[in-house]
């Protein structure tokens, strides 16, 4: 168990709200009775800090001190009379730990920050934000390894789940995602100094109604990156507005220079066995890189379809060849398919 900070959570459930910032005197949980020797249940203490924060009229901070606190049960609701913020409360820099059945519920920006963690695995979390909220991401992991995201139900204004740069070895099972943006890899390349993304694996996953599927997305800008050794396999789309996606030009609300292609290498990524509907008529969309274009993408089994009024179901490809086994509907870059079988 890592020495720094570290809530476990043995057979928890756990709501979280009104944390917003404050400034106050800080309350501190060891003032409570809590003791941060890794056994002892610290709930009682929590609750009573959270309790006098909340009727004070003005903004207050609970702290979690550095240490190793148990926390077994804590639903700390209000309505409190003025804002409230808890310390501490972070998943970074865990290593070999457990983080399960946690309830997150309209979160300010990301609900869950996996950064800095080694061997951790996330189970049976419900994260709910309104599909409208902007930038709630579900779980964003970032420059950790050994992460298992599983029996989750994830429903946001943003990406389900995001992997930013320096996430390694990543397993994502059992999950449904949906409102939200999907399961995403990136954004990568936008800023300086960015780690690969390096063994991805998202497996019997549905998402429902949500923005796009599986994706992978690169900013076009001169920072380099890579994500390598990614693969989406079982995946159940909904109503899904791009269920596959790889999109190395991503640039959201033109924050960058569309005219520099994305320096961010994008191989050995696979894509099998995706079935259900897509929201609108260009189901699959991989365009890769000009300048880094995208190695060794396999397509197996795909069976999608459009039931929209605008067009028949297509795709689109650019600076990418996969390999193609199994059976795709509809066909997925037509054209390399022809040059392939000529
Ligand atoms: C977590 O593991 C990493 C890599 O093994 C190590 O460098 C780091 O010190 C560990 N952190 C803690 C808090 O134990
Ligand atoms: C990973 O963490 C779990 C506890 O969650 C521990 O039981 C296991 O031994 C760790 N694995 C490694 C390789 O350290
Ligand atoms: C994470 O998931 C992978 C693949 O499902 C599995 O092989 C591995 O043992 C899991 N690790 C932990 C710590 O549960
Ligand atoms: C696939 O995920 C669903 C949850 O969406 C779960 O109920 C089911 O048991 C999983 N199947 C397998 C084979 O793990
Ligand atoms: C399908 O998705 C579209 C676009 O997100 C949405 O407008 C529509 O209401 C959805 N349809 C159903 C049946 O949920
Ligand atoms: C859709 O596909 C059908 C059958 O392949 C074809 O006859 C029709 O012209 C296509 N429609 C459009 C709008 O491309
Ligand atoms: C008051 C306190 O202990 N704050 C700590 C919360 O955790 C972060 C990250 O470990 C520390 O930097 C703060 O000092």
């Amino acid at each position: 168990m890592s020495t720094t900070f570290c809530i476990t959570l043995f057979s928890s459930w756990l709501l979280l709200a009104s944390i917003v910032g404050a400034q106050s005197r800080p309350l501190d949980v060891r003032s409570f009775g809590a003791k941060g020797d890794g056994v002892s249940d610290i709930s009682q203490a929590l609750l009573s800090a959270w309790k006098a924060a909340c009727n004070s009229p003005k903004p207050s901070t609970i702290v979690i001190p550095r240490g190793t606190f148990g926390l077994l049960q804590a639903t700390l609701e209000g309505p409190c009379k003025a804002p409230i913020e808890l310390q501490n409360f972070s998943f970074n820099f865990l290593n070999n730990s457990i983080i399960s059945g946690i309830a997150s519920l309209n979160s300010k920006l990301f609900h869950m920050n996996i950064l800095g963690c080694n061997n951790v695995t996330l189970s049976r979390l419900t994260i709910t934000a309104p599909g409208t909220s902007l930038n709630t991401d579900g779980i964003h992991v970032g420059r950790s390894s050994g992460v298992n995201i599983t029996d989750s139900t994830i429903g946001t204004g943003d990406d389900c789940v995001s992997l930013g740069d320096g996430s390694k070895q990543v397993s994502i099972t059992n999950v449904v995602c949906g409102p939200g943006h999907g399961i995403s890899i990136g954004s990568l390349g936008r800023y300086k100094n960015e780690e690969p993304v390096v063994g991805v694996f998202v497996r019997n996953c549905t998402l429902i109604n949500t923005l796009t599927g599986v994706r992978v997305k690169s900013w076009p800008s001169a920072t380099t990156g890579a994500a390598t050794d990614v693969h989406f396999d079982d995946i159940t789309m909904r109503n899904v507005t791009s269920p596959i996606v790889i999109d190395q030009e991503y640039c959201p609300n033109n924050q960058c220079t569309l005219g520099a292609p994305s320096r961010v290498k994008i191989s050995k990524v696979s894509f099998n066995n995706i079935r259900g509907t897509s929201a609108s008529a260009l189901a699959v969309k991989l365009v890769c890189s000009k300048t880094f274009p995208c190695e060794g993408v396999e397509i197996g089994d795909i069976d999608l379809a459009y039931h929209g009024s605008l067009g028949n179901i297509t795709t689109n490809c650019a600076n990418v060849q996969p390999t193609f086994m199994g059976r795709q509907n509809p066909p997925i870059c037509a054209k390399n398919n022809a040059a392939q079988s000529s």
